[in-house]
């Protein structure tokens, strides 16, 4: 039985479309961000960083949602949701998941929590408008690797697709929205009809009809 401390939509959901789509038995714990419980001592103690999420995997606290998604894949290899060793598209996968938590996300957390990034407040929508061109060019890199294929490593879905949907979630608000790059509004369409997507944000209490609308 696997713990996911999760918020609906934050970077919990990678790793909820991974628990699903694997059929693994896990609970879901709410981490209630309004009244920021991530920063509460017991939190703390399974979580130093005070994000989520948090996995716990046989009393094992696991943080960083990429690290949680490489330890679900690695632990049940059956799913294929990461290419084996030996495999060329493994390193391609780490590459991409890579590309995605710490370009991508990183760039889209800074769009989400500006006051982290400036000592004055009249600066914040300058840190916000600058982060729109940095997560426009992300979008556009991974545009161009769905160009010729239907997932980012290929003709095989892997985690790498889970978590890019969430980012694509997250990047709706942006001026250059995922939905204006052709390939990957295509690509998002098809993904909002996975059964394990469709099933986790119903659970989260998501909507995902701009997905089926973008094209
Ligand atoms: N690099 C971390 C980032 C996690 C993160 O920043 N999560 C956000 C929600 S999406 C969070 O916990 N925010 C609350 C806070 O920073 O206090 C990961 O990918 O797990």
């Amino acid at each position: 039985m696997y713990t996911l401390y999760y918020y609906p939509n934050n970077a919990s959901l990678a790793p909820h479309f991974l628990l699903h789509h694997m059929g693994l038995d896990y609970e879901l714990v709410l981490v209630d961000k309004e009244s920021n419980a991530q920063k509460s001592d017991e939190y703390l103690k399974l979580n130093p960083a005070g994000r989520i999420p948090t996995l716990v995997d046989k009393g094992q606290a696991i943080f960083e949602s990429s690290a949680i998604c490489i330890h679900l894949c690695e632990s049940h290899p059956e799913h294929g949701l990461i290419p084996p060793m030996g495999d060329p598209l493994r390193p391609l996968f780490f590459q991409w998941l890579a590309f995605l938590n710490n370009t991508l996300q990183a760039e889209l957390m800074v769009y989400y929590y500006p006051h982290r990034h400036t000592d004055r407040e009249d600066t914040v929508p300058s840190v916000r408008a600058a982060q729109q061109q940095c997560i426009a060019n992300a979008l556009s890199i991974i545009n161009d690797q769905l160009e010729l294929q239907p997932y980012l490593l290929g003709e095989q879905l892997s985690a790498c697709d889970y978590f890019l949907f969430m980012l694509a979630e997250w990047s709706l608000p942006i001026e250059q929205s995922p939905l204006s790059f052709k390939n990957l509004a295509a690509y998002l369409k098809r993904m909002a009809e996975n059964p394990s997507i469709r099933a986790v944000c119903d659970i989260e209490g998501m909507d995902i009809s701009p997905f089926a609308e973008g094209v």
